[in-house]
């Protein structure tokens, strides 16, 4: 598969559980702007045959480099970036939560998804649009994982798709701040995520972010009940050179913690 044909099945079911980020988009190239994506990122649990290091092969095949791991204890995950030669392919960011460190009954739930993943599902590269591989979870399930985590919740109800783009800032024209994007957004009336501040980082960490807050879409439980979840959001990303005139490429593992938690269902609306 071509890099130009992976970018534009994820972007179809990322708008498909996003339409904030389609409108959001249009909007800027309406105001004349270039949409150049900065990273995308996904969610996925660390238990065969769904963990990590199964999906990242997919992402090495499209010529993709490992540039650097992060961890967030406090949200129990660990996370890789990934980088691409051509400058105008978007990084990748895998993260995966440590199930081991979640309570005994959240950990029998989300293993009780992976059970159920045919792992010749895995091995092809579509896996990474193919949403939810396992029977739902029922909504007390959902719940009781949302307590403990609510990565843990999302990866539950969504599966395994890309949880949010981002749109590179440093290519805007007229919008040369993190901030100037927020403020669009919120004039096409979408929240912000201002969990540590509206903008996270700074130039001396040599990037700055912003996101909305998930959309909400109703997704099926088990016993054919519905509800609504928080599914995915866009985020805004301000790069800088460093001391060497090279653009940073990582993430600041301190603001992704915040970034994190654009999809909480308590805040999302
Ligand atoms: C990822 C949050 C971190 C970033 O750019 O720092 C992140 C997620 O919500 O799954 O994307
Ligand atoms: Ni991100």
């Amino acid at each position: 598969m071509d890099t130009t044909e992976f970018f534009e099945k994820l972007w179809a079911d990322y708008v498909a559980m996003t339409p904030q980020a389609e409108k959001i988009r249009k909007a800027f190239v309406d105001r004349g702007e270039r949409v150049v994506n900065d990273h995308v990122a996904f969610r996925t649990l660390n238990l065969a045959p769904i963990n990590l290091a199964a999906l990242e092969p997919h992402v090495l095949a499209l010529g993709y480099e490992r540039f650097q791991p992060y961890s967030f204890p406090a949200k129990k995950l660990k996370a890789f970036g990934y980088v691409h030669p051509d400058p105008e392919l978007p990084r990748v960011f895998l993260s995966e939560l440590l199930v081991e460190e979640l309570s005994d009954e959240a950990g029998a739930i989300l293993r009780r998804c992976a059970e159920q993943v045919d792992a010749s599902k895995v091995s092809d590269p579509s896996v990474l649009w193919s949403g939810r591989l396992w029977e739902p979870v029922s909504w007390a399930e959902w719940q009781a994982l949302q307590e403990e985590s609510e990565y843990a919740a999302w990866v539950a109800s969504l599966g395994i798709r890309p949880n949010h783009f981002t749109i590179a800032v440093n290519y805007l024209e007229k919008y040369p701040e993190v901030e100037d994007v927020l403020r669009v957004v919120e004039e096409l009336g979408y929240g912000v995520n201002d969990s540590g501040g509206r903008v996270k980082g700074k130039p001396e960490v040599l990037l700055e972010q912003g996101s909305t807050m998930a959309d909400r879409l109703t997704m099926p439980f088990a016993g054919g009940e519905e509800h609504a979840v928080p599914t995915c959001y866009y985020e805004f990303a301000k790069r800088y050179p460093d001391a060497e005139g090279n653009l940073f490429q990582g993430f600041v593992a301190a603001s992704a913690d915040k970034i994190f938690e654009s999809t909480d269902a308590g805040k999302t609306s």
